[in-house]
């Protein structure tokens, strides 16, 4: 397939920035291979770093076992003189199982670039940034570069089912399946694990966390031969596959009358499904499981615990070294919404923070970033760094279910940026988010992020093309927190619609602006849901307030939010570190973007900016059109820029978004009008 927006950021065909590249164009003929030829991702390294030589300079770059003059070489740590003459002493173990150098060596005859890693992992992330420096105009003839991943574990999951369909997916079918069939031998599959690898992800989780019956067969001998094929095109790409697993499988494979985790029949069931899965994937990643939420079924029906459940998949993954990710979204999805003191956002942190000490080592808690489900704002998990003794991997949701289902445009990663760097304070300051999911606070033995994946098999992967910043940005974030949301952005930009720095600081900019101006016209203040039920786009302001899932706003003709302060609400507050419960206590210091999350306020509470509340919402939404109205313009500009088809494209999106956000404004504006009647002090219109 040739389309631009198929090959997303790894463009064949690339025009190259020549006066950028001056320096090391002589490097590009020659490619010195090592003695290792015969592993997959050692073959798919060379592979990648010929095609993407080929593409920029328009010349397939010549490989040989020796040479000299000015050349690259690639090749682990030990695998020839060459690379190891210019590794320092401890580099290696500096390097780690994912690290690389990338470095130019000067010894007379030879002059050359070496990329090198300790595994062939390091050396594949090695290629990639190596391409990405060189269309970027990042290298120079000095080049001098190291690299060590901050995750160990840097996942996507899929919420792909085996009918094709894709839950919360927005650009059409799953990629994996079609009508209850693996797609194991489409080249979509391995052109998506080339995208994940060139930006450092390292395990993904083919199925839907939600397993229906099709999906539970997973496991079994039916579809394990497919789903080998599959880990084979991955293994290649150095990313492990997982399986999201069905807690009551024993049960709905028609084998046990019971899912007991504790019954001695289903303990051994489940290792001789792990046992299974071995023979076919030798390097299978683990379960992902998605237990007593959401109706799905768990360890409660039988009187037991989330960790009663986790530690008996986590003892028949143990031989093989597998683990188990264990979500925490769990919460009670048939809540009275008469009832005020039950609360969604505590549910998290009060089903698990008890349970610390209990989980095996190679069990894994995945906590989404917040403590709601993935809106525009919400504050930090507060179960994040909570347990000392349980491995943790935070969720984050590339997929834009809340954020303008990839017909908006919405860049995610200043959130997520917001997120890893908020400070928990857990073990004292610098006890941030990112440092707790390296691993860096308390020692776990598993840790990392992972996220649920935004790609389908629309020929641009993403439904909308700039969507697809958030997948390259998710990578790139996740592999280095230091990152600017900015130079990804740019870097994006580059690498997808061409060397021409000005288009990309437009598109750079337009990204940047995007997440603040959706939550300008959305639901305002932190407090979140106002969408749609079930289908999540577009306003419907009380379509959940009266409903079982436990996601209100309380707005009345007084005021508006969530009280979950410790003194006269839910007490949510109080999971909090000292600090930080404090800060969100308080009505003076909690935060405007948050208040109305923690607390209940009059509509003529005075923020921090100095406007009312309902200035605020009335003020912020108009804005927020405004602000679409000027991305359009600046889109526009673009024509003649990029390419005819993208630009096309791009603005047809972006005219939808106006709409999406012309109704948000209007609906969120007359219902406060309506329900507060306190009229805009600038007198707009409002219905
Ligand atoms: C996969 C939200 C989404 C669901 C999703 C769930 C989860 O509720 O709307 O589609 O289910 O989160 O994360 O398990």
């Amino acid at each position: 397939m040739t389309s631009k927006g198929y090959q997303a950021w790894l463009q064949n065909g690339f025009e190259p920035d020549h006066a950028a590249m001056g320096p090391i164009h002589d490097f590009l003929q020659q490619i010195i291979t090592t003695a290792q030829a015969g592993s997959g991702i050692y073959q798919t390294a060379v592979q990648e770093l010929v095609d993407g030589i080929r593409s920029i300079t328009g010349q397939k770059p010549v490989c040989m076992e020796s040479g000299s003059g000015r050349y690259l070489t690639l090749g682990t740590i030990g695998s020839s003189s060459f690379i190891d003459q210019s590794i320092e002493a401890g580099e290696a173990e500096r390097l780690g199982d994912e690290g690389f150098v990338i470095r130019k060596v000067d010894r007379g005859e030879h002059v050359y670039i070496v990329l090198a890693g300790k595994t062939e992992k390091g050396l594949l992330y090695a290629v990639f940034h190596f391409l990405r420096l060189l269309k970027t105009g990042g290298l120079t003839d000095q080049v001098d570069v190291t690299e060590v991943p901050k995750y160990r574990l840097r996942m996507v999951n899929h919420w792909d089912n085996m009918d094709g369909s894709v839950e919360r997916g927005y650009a059409g079918q799953s990629i994996f399946y079609r009508n209850d069939v693996l797609l194991s031998r489409s080249a979509r599959v391995r052109d998506y694990a080339r995208l994940l690898a060139s930006v450092g992800i390292n395990g993904i989780a083919i199925n839907n966390v939600n397993v229906h019956r099709h999906e539970t067969r997973l496991i079994t001998e039916v579809y394990l031969p497919d789903v080998a094929r599959i880990a084979d095109i991955f293994r290649n790409y150095g990313i492990r596959l997982y399986l999201s697993v069905n807690f009551a499988a024993p049960i709905e494979l028609g084998d046990l009358r019971t899912a007991d985790p504790l019954d001695a029949d289903v303990q051994k069931w489940w290792k001789e499904k792990a046992a299974d899965v071995y023979c076919y994937v030798p390097d299978f990643g683990g379960f992902l499981v998605k237990a007593d939420s959401e109706n799905r079924p768990g360890p409660f029906t039988y009187g037991r615990d989330h960790a009663d459940g986790a530690n008996m998949l986590a003892e028949a993954l143990k031989p093989y070294g597998g683990i188990v990710l264990w979500r925490c979204f769990v919460y009670n999805c048939h809540q009275d919404w008469r009832d005020r003191t039950t609360d969604r956002a505590r549910a998290a942190y009060d089903h698990f923070k008890p349970l610390d000490g209990r989980f095996l080592d190679n069990v894994v808690l995945q906590i989404k970033n917040g403590p709601m489900d993935f809106q525009v704002r919400e504050p930090v998990s507060p179960l994040i760094g909570a347990m000392e003794k349980t491995n943790q991997i935070v969720e984050f949701q590339i997929t834009q279910e809340y954020t303008g289902q990839q017909k908006d445009v919405c860049y995610l990663i200043p959130q997520w940026k917001e997120v890893l760097d908020f400070d928990t304070r857990i073990k004292g300051e610098g006890s941030t988010v990112k440092e707790i999911a390296a691993g860096l606070v308390h020692p776990y033995v598993h840790s990392g992020i992972t996220a649920v994946s935004n790609i389908g098999d629309d020929l641009n992967w993403t439904g909308h093309h700039l969507a697809q910043a958030n997948l390259y940005g998710y990578g790139r974030l996740i592999w280095n927190p230091e990152l600017s949301s900015e130079l990804i952005a740019k870097e994006w930009a580059l690498l997808t619609f061409g060397p021409n720095k000005a288009a990309a600081d437009t598109i750079a900019d337009i990204l940047m602006a995007s997440w603040p101006i959706y939550e300008k016209y959305t639901s305002p203040l932190g407090v979140g849901w106002m969408v749609r039920p079930h289908y999540h786009y577009g306003p419907d302001i009380d379509g959940y307030e009266y409903s079982k899932w436990g996601t209100y706003h309380f707005a009345d003709c007084h005021g508006i939010g969530v009280d979950r302060t410790q003194s006269t609400g839910t007490g949510y507050s109080a999971q909090y570190e000292k600090a930080n419960s404090e800060l969100y206590e308080n009505l003076e210091t909690c935060p405007d973007e948050l208040l109305l999350f923690f607390h209940h306020v009059p509509y003529t509470h005075r923020l921090k900016s100095g406007k009312t509340v309902i200035q605020h919402i009335y003020d912020t939404h108009f804005e927020g059109v405004e602000q679409v109205e000027q991305v359009i313009s600046r889109w526009r500009g673009l024509e003649g820029d990029i390419d005819a088809e993208r630009y096309r494209h791009v603005c047809g999106r972006l005219e939808a978004q106006l709409e999406n956000a012309k109704e948000w404004r209007d609906v969120i504006n007359t219902y406060f009008y309506r329900k507060s009647a306190i009229p805009d002090e600038k007198n707009r219109v409002i219905y």
